[in-house]
């Protein structure tokens, strides 16, 4: 289960850890860190972790965030600003809880942020807030995206304008729940040999606001074509989209989950089909594992947590940044989050 994961990792941490970043945040507790680029500053939007007290479980009731924090670096190594307080659930007026893994995009003039929560029945919907500053405060939208589901949206712009988010988390993250295009309270999974649930994607309105289209699924392919299944939990899809554009390639990366890696795979259209490729971040010690990839002054980054600022205590971690290598064939240098 999740909890014997964390007990393992957490028992062995103090003669492993030899972490290759430290993190970017020390006074409070951060994740999810989703990072862009706006006019030559970094901004990270990252969940924002707090003491719940909940029990750990397979539902992921102990990540029960109230609000999120932004922040910028304008060098690599450099100081790093907290802008403050950007949202809370209680200014959400659809929202009841668990602000869970949020992203933002800028268009124009405005800024759009991008973050899921549970409504007033318990499922996962994903919100927009806008600001006209990438630092927010971002005034939320009266009601979730319409259409929307499940978890972790990851919003990209592709060079031609148009934005896209990709979505969708299993287990906490509820989309198996989604099976029928209606939500249901059961759980429901394909066999182990039956293609594995895929993460879906969506082009964004002219406004970033809504939808402009029924969300499509995600294909994510072993190297013979074939949808990777979903007993295959080393490469199936989890949870954290995030797209990527690389010498005129997409690339979709996600983490695994229950084997806690940060894998991807490569396609040639930001619809897929995709083709795996293999592991981006070794797992760190906590359970989850959540990043982002963006190109700052010229050199790729990999955006991701742990949870060495507390112990190792899976619900609260912390953002880190490093360096990352596309090699000259297109694929990714594997990282190791912490040395031998
Ligand atoms: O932070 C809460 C959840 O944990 C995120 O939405 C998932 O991606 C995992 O990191």
């Amino acid at each position: 289960t999740a909890a014997d994961s964390t007990t393992t990792l957490t028992s062995t941490m103090s003669d492993t850890l030899d972490a290759i970043s430290e993190p970017l945040v020390n006074h409070m507790y951060t994740a999810d860190p989703s990072a862009h680029v706006f006019d030559s500053t970094l901004y990270i939007y990252p969940s924002h972790d707090v003491k719940s007290g909940i029990p750990q479980d397979d539902m992921g009731s102990h990540f029960d965030m109230r609000d999120y924090h932004v922040f910028s670096l304008d060098s690599a190594g450099g100081e790093v600003t907290d802008h403050g307080e950007a949202l809370h659930v209680d200014d959400v007026p659809w929202a009841s809880r668990q602000m869970w893994a949020p992203d933002a995009a800028k268009k124009g003039d405005q800024y759009y942020f991008y973050f899921p929560a549970k409504d007033s029945s318990d499922i996962f919907r994903i919100g927009v807030a806008t600001a006209d500053s990438p630092t927010g405060p971002f005034k939320p939208e009266e009601q979730p995206i319409e259409g929307s589901y499940s978890i972790d949206p990851g919003v990209f712009e592709d060079s031609d304008g148009e934005y896209y988010m990709y979505f969708g988390g299993i287990w906490g993250g509820q989309l198996q729940r989604w099976d029928t295009g209606e939500y249901v309270e059961e759980d429901t999974y394909p066999a182990d040999d039956e293609p594995a649930l895929t993460p879906k994607v969506a082009k964004l309105s002219d406004d970033m606001l809504s939808f402009a289209e029924e969300p499509k699924n995600i294909q994510i392919l072993d190297q013979e074509g074939n949808p990777i299944t979903a007993g295959d939990n080393e490469r199936r899809f989890f949870e954290a989209a995030w797209v990527h554009k690389y010498d005129g390639k997409y690339y979709f990366s996600y983490s695994t989950g229950d084997t806690h890696y940060i894998a991807y795979a490569i396609g040639d259209s930001p619809y897929g089909p995709f083709t795996y490729q293999g592991i981006i971040l070794e797992p760190v010690i906590g359970w989850t594992s959540h990043h982002s990839i963006a190109k700052f002054n010229g050199q790729w980054y990999l955006f991701y947590h742990d949870t060495e600022l507390s112990g190792g205590q899976t619900p609260l971690r912390n953002i880190k940044m490093t360096e990352l290598t596309h090699k000259a064939d297109g694929t990714i240098e594997t990282i190791s989050p912490y040395r031998d």
